[in-house]
């Protein structure tokens, strides 16, 4: 045992991850599995700048629940790959005058080297990235069967166009009236785009969230995005004609002091100041019989409920500001009992805009043919090969960069009637790409991933995904689509289950400096130096002991600093091998047990920064006292899943046990040894507590050992200072009272 004392994380992070790499150690058997875990971390875009330590945080995170499944008898698969296609990635293209394509592969390399520095149990057999044709033509797949079950369609509509990408963006894109991406200012603009009909799941998307295992939070923001709402239709009349206008409420009860109706109006739409005109007619309120005129404005949605208000500006703050603009009366009766119109339920969702006037993407594999409309692409032609363009650029009019493809490329003979037809020119949204990873990374490289998206048997085996790990700010993109798509693939008969993710944990963010760490706060950490100059395990532990996983925490140079000494503590703690001898061995014990205990509940609930400290205390105690193989082994089995390289190392080239500890069991602890631990007896001074006694049991059942050591007791020695002690009252291994 005698190794160098101080610890070379250098080699010996190489060492091992080549040892992992080359014996397949994370890689499970998918088709035999006995019991299969598969562990998802939310899926990474990153480009070529790569990995900084915000994204570690999770992905250290979600590998040390992986990897505790593992030792605890769980067949864990937990995959990486890569969302190559998108704007981001273009983007970056773009900024250092680079083909995308090109990038890519620099990007992809760049990041998975990363990754493989960070020491994750990853399945390294079953990658797949977005940009490659083998996956993006089921993505093109997946979009005619949508199409071929009437969820997808091309309709001319008023859309988000972010000025800044040059493309359209789906609701869910748009925050506050800001590009998720880019942050510039959306506009709207009528254009002709691709949608999947997500509204007409709206009900089951909101029904489903009751019964899944979700951050309440990242629920409540899925609920209000689908946006439950219900109300009535009210009739209106218009005087002097057969027209009739209808209107939806919410508060029908205000039917009698409404004193104008506003329909949608398509002027003006871009302005955020309310405007209106009146159209000249007056409609007949159904209650009163009153007259009330007819406006146009742009603060009424056409494409929410039936595009038609009654306003009723006593009541209504938008409808208030509006009267008082246009001069229009504000009158306040009280409200109705007998309620007037046919009760309806309307949701806020939008069907998802997927169309894209980008290249960086999978075309849309559609064919426009002047007599049979719009044709799919057929699958046995799939994938539709992104072309290669030199002038890839997005353009500012609303038309996209496939426009520039050979006309070779865009003129196609028509699947139906074989005359000459056009392909569509848009590609698809990213987020489209990233609806249904989940679903090939078990069927990667399966004997059927060249004929299907995802094989049957490997599917029914390993999904629904069992854990799935990622941020909270995906809670109504991609976590909203993945659902959707999951459920119409259950009703087309791909799969037998409809919720993807039946758990979902969001982990908190890193701060640095005050805010959280990212590419456009300019306050990135990158991994790469952390891990050459403190060793992956310095850094992972760091990250994990910063606190909660829920909440993250601040990242400080100092704190890896001290955790990579504590890396060294152990090494020579389990080097050094202090012998435990038999006077201390029950409170070695006792501890033990104790820290299995905390620790295995700990992981099972992701508290790793307070299994970290019991481990810390456990070391302590190590470090006084001594410890035996036993002892030493299961700290180092407990250490595992935080720092699998120096664990490793210990188990194998110290412990002398057998490759590897990551596929050892986890140990298991002894309730009656917790128990039977130590016993806490109160002092009382005339019947006050004045203090209390950590004993061993055997010797709180000693009056006279008891009654010195209570006297020993600072505060009871003051309390019995000048005083005589009359009698003393002792209930063995409970309690101790001085009577003075
Ligand atoms: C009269 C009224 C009085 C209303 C009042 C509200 C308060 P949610 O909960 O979002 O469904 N509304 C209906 N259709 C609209 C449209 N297409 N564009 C803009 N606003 C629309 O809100 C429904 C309420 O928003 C409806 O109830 C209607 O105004 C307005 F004291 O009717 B209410």
């Amino acid at each position: 045992m005698n190794q160098s004392t101080k610890y070379n994380h250098t080699t010996t992070d190489i060492k091992w991850q080549e040892r992992w790499l080359k014996e397949k150690t994370f890689n499970p058997d998918l088709a035999q599995a006995s019991k299969p875990f598969y562990n998802l971390m939310m899926f990474p875009y990153p480009s070529a700048e790569g990995l900084h330590v915000g994204n570690m945080y999770a992905f250290t995170g979600a590998d040390v629940y992986g990897r505790f499944n593992r030792m605890q008898g769980s067949d864990v698969f937990e995959p990486i790959g890569l969302d190559g296609f998108g704007i981001h990635s273009e983007n970056y293209a773009i900024k250092v005058g680079r083909h995308p394509r090109e990038q890519a592969d620099i990007s992809q390399k760049h990041y998975y080297a990363q990754l493989h520095l960070i020491g994750n149990s990853f399945d390294w057999d079953h990658t797949l990235e977005t940009n490659s044709p083998d996956y993006y033509k089921w993505t093109q797949w997946l979009f005619i069967q949508m199409f071929k079950a009437g969820l997808a369609y091309k309709d001319k509509a008023v859309v988000n166009w972010c000025p800044q990408d040059k493309t359209v963006l789906s609701d869910e894109q748009v925050i506050d009236g800001k590009c998720e991406r880019c942050g510039s200012e959306v506009s709207r603009r009528e254009m002709s785009s691709w949608f999947f009909r997500i509204t007409k799941y709206a009900d089951k998307l909101l029904a489903n969230i009751d019964r899944i295992d979700w951050p309440d939070r990242i629920k409540t923001a899925q609920r209000n995005w689908i946006g439950k709402s219900e109300g009535r239709t009210i009739e209106f009349k218009i005087e002097g004609s057969d027209k009739k206008i209808k209107v939806f409420t919410t508060r029908p009860e205000t039917l009698n002091s409404a004193t104008f109706l506003a329909l949608a109006s398509e002027e003006a739409g871009e302005s955020k100041e309310k405007w209106g005109k009146p159209t000249g007619e007056y409609a007949i309120n159904p209650l009163n019989g009153e007259k009330i005129p007819v406006w146009e404005t742009n603060y009424v949605e056409a494409s929410y409920g039936t595009g038609a208000i009654m306003g009723v500006p006593a009541c209504d703050e938008r409808d208030k500001e509006f009267a008082y603009k246009y001069h229009i009366d504000i009158v306040k009766r009280s409200f109705t009992k007998e309620i007037l119109g046919e009760k309806t339920v309307h949701f806020h969702l939008r069907d998802w805009g997927i169309s894209r006037q980008r290249y960086w993407g999978p075309p849309i594999p559609m064919v426009f043919c002047k007599d049979d409309g719009w044709v799919p692409v057929p699958e046995k032609d799939l994938p539709v090969l992104l072309p290669d363009i030199s002038d890839f650029k997005p353009k500012g009019d609303g038309t996209s960069p496939l426009h520039n493809a050979p006309e070779s490329w865009k003129k196609v003979a028509c699947p139906k009637c074989g005359k000459t037809a056009e392909r569509e020119l848009d590609v698809s949204d990213t987020f489209l790409d990233s609806s249904w990873y989940f679903l090939r990374y078990p069927s990667v490289g399966s004997k059927t991933a060249d004929t299907l998206p995802f094989d049957p048997g490997i599917t029914k085996k390993w999904l629904p995904v069992n854990a799935y790990i990622g941020g909270a700010e995906h809670a109504v993109l991609h976590l909203m689509y993945a659902r959707f798509v999951t459920m119409v693939l259950k009703d087309l008969k791909f799969l037998d289950f409809e919720e993807p993710f039946p758990f979902l944990y969001g982990h908190g963010l890193i701060i640095k400096d005050g805010a959280k760490m990212s590419k456009s706060k300019g306050n990135v950490v990158n991994p790469d130096e952390y891990i050459a100059k403190f060793g992956a395990d310095a850094l992972r532990t760091y990250l994990m002991f910063l606190g909660p996983f829920d909440q993250g925490g601040d990242f400080r140079d100092t704190g890896i600093e001290g955790m990579e000494k504590f890396m060294q503590r152990l090494w020579k703690l389990f080097n050094e091998d202090k012998k435990l001898n038999g006077a201390d061995k029950k409170e070695v014990y006792v501890k033990l047990h104790q820290t299995i205990k905390k620790v295995t509940n700990d992981m099972t609930n992701f508290k790793f920064n307070t299994a970290i400290a019991s481990l810390m205390e456990l070391t302590n105690i190590i470090s006084d006292k001594g410890a035996d193989e036993t002892v030493l082994q299961s700290l180092c089995l407990m250490l595992a899943p935080f720092a699998p390289h120096i664990a490793e190392e210990v188990w194998v080239n110290v412990l002398k046990q057998p490759f590897s500890v990551h596929k050892a069991v986890w140990p298991k602890y002894d309730t009656g040894l917790i128990k039977s631990d130590i016993v806490t007896l109160i002092i009382q001074i005339n019947g006050k507590v004045r203090g209390s006694l950590e004993l061993k049991p055997e010797t709180a059942i000693k009056k006279s050992e008891v009654e010195d050591l209570s006297r020993k007791d600072e505060n009871v020695a003051k309390w019995l200072k000048d005083k005589t002690v009359k009698k003393v009252i002792f209930v063995p291994g409970t309690i101790i009272n001085f009577v003075v």
